[in-house]
């Protein structure tokens, strides 16, 4: 009987999709599910016609594996990927690999690898995005864990991923242990910021300009076309035209309040952990918390009612205004993303390849864009870049765009159109670029009530003062580390 290139279990969307490409691919797939009959109902399906073969057990599954054994899960994330690890070890020998392809969360992958290591068995975690059409016809892949397993999957993996220019395959190893799941965390974040930027330009068009939605399918077709060209963009022009069958268009029928499953806020929640200013994925959060206050807000326009107040400036110049706050703040988010992925990789120790990640974005998944290719471009000129911002590309861009930037987030406040993406990244900016922050006279305070020493900028760095700035205080001073 013919062996398997690999085995799949979780025959839900994505399973059977990935299952599917791997075929098309030339690879010979085992699937199973815990509700058996699936596997048949597969078969008889979508697989019907494939070299896709069925099994009903573990053990049948196992035994149509080649060596090592690579075993995938597309199950749950959660208990159902731990229980699926323990009921396979039995079958499994020294050397042979599970990869987990769901959404897991880094931590319980970084768990995994070590347990794992304790049985002589590989592990890889795999984040992987673009939805059902993505995992069908090419996804982009996030591998990270035991680095020994990846040239057993990597030809897999880059067959079946996204290909960008020069049929580069979106996929490439990441780092050692959780580093492929937490780098899809941090790309589900990056995707709140740019959807939360997409639907602010929207807002200061309709809202402050008056726009209609032809026209604004118009604006982002053309955007579409210049440096913001990406999936979002293209969706969002798409969804304008879209009308409702009761009349109207749809859009306009959507109730204002956003949902969330959470990737979103774990990497906020990382990002202060790690003492990163991920500021604009933190507004964009929130801004979706704040739009769940339904209610309030409404009985809020009630007891602040503001005359509507459109924004200065003719139609074209002001939509070029935010079509640069809406660049410069993405520039500003990515490089913020890209700096907790830094300090992460530090602090974790999983050598994360950064120019590997900009490649593995560029396609296949929900944040692909034009832009990611320059984002690969800089980390390939100097795979040491600090930051985004520093690089000399984007240094170029953004000072092209800074001025319509600021007219927008003016505008904005003036005409009472809240932009907190927009209005933060400009505040990061600012902030990043000053050389002498008002923190001196935090310090100054901090010591003052609670006696928590300060840096002089005439002493080295790393010598502590404490002064007795009321007359009234003693000489003990608090100790001197960061939470
Ligand atoms: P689901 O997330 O809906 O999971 C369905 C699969 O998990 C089925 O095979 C189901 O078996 C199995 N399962 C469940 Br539910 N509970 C189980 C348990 N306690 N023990 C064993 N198996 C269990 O499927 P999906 O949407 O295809 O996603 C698969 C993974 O990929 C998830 O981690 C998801 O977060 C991730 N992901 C999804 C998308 C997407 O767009 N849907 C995109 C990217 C990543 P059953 O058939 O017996 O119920």
């Amino acid at each position: 009987m013919e062996k398997a290139d690999i085995g799949l279990i979780g025959l839900a969307v994505m399973g059977q999709n990935l299952v599917l490409n791997m075929n098309d691919h030339g690879f010979t797939v085992a699937v199973f599910n815990r509700t058996v009959s699936k596997v048949d109902d597969f078969l008889q399906g979508p697989a019907k016609g494939t070299r896709v073969i069925g099994t009903h057990s573990i053990e049948e599954f196992i035994a149509t594996l080649k060596r090592p054994r690579r075993v995938m899960l597309m199950v749950k994330a959660g208990d159902a990927v731990d229980e699926f690890i323990e009921a396979i070890i039995p079958h499994l020998e020294p050397g042979d690999i599970i990869i987990d392809g769901g959404n897991s969360l880094y931590t319980d992958t970084s768990r995994r690898c070590e347990y794992l290591k304790t049985k002589k068995l590989l592990f890889v975690g795999a984040g992987i995005s673009g939805g059902e059409v993505g995992a069908r016809h090419g996804p982009s892949i996030m591998p990270g864990g035991h680095k020994e397993a990846w040239p057993h999957v990597k030809p897999i993996f880059t067959a079946i991923a996204a290909k960008v220019e020069n049929n580069e395959a979106c996929c490439d190893w990441v780092g050692d242990a959780g580093a492929g799941h937490y780098v899809k965390m941090v790309h589900n974040g990056i995707e709140y910021g740019d959807m939360q930027l997409i639907s602010e330009a929207y807002s200061l068009l309709k809202e402050g300009l008056g726009v209609s939605n032809e026209e604004l399918a118009s604006i982002f077709t053309n955007w579409n076309k210049e440096e913001l060209e990406s999936y979002l963009i293209e969706i969002t022009s798409h969804i304008f035209q879209v009308k409702d069958p009761e009349g109207g268009f749809l859009v306009d029928k959507v109730l204002d309040v956003a949902g969330q499953k959470g990737t979103g806020k774990w990497t906020v929640i990382n990002a202060l952990d790690l003492g990163q200013p991920l500021t604009l994925i933190g507004e964009a959060v929130f801004a979706r918390c704040l739009s769940a206050l339904k209610d309030e807000r409404v009985q809020a326009s009630k007891a602040y009612p503001m005359e509507k107040k459109k924004v200065s400036g003719d139609f074209r110049s002001f939509a070029e205004s935010v079509k640069h706050a809406l660049y410069a703040s993405k520039i500003i988010s990515y490089a913020q993303g890209f700096m907790l992925m830094r300090e992460a990789s530090k602090a974790y120790g999983w050598q994360i390849n950064f120019g590997a990640i900009a490649l593995m974005w560029r396609g296949g998944c929900i944040i692909r864009s034009r832009f990611l290719g320059k984002i690969k471009e800089a980390f390939d000129k100097d795979a040491k870049l600090s930051n985004i911002l520093l690089d000399p590309y984007f240094q170029g861009e953004v000072k092209k765009a800074e001025a319509g930037w600021r007219k927008t987030v003016s505008e904005a406040a003036l005409s009472g159109i809240a932009a907190p993406c927009f209005s933060s990244a400009l505040a990061f900016f600012d902030g990043f670029k000053c050389q002498r922050l008002p923190a001196n006279l935090l310090q100054a305070q901090r010591d003052y009530f609670g006696a928590h020493t300060y840096e002089r900028i005439d002493r080295k760095r790393g010598e502590f003062f404490h002064t007795d700035w009321a007359g009234t205080g003693g000489k003990a001073s608090s100790s001197t580390y960061n939470a």
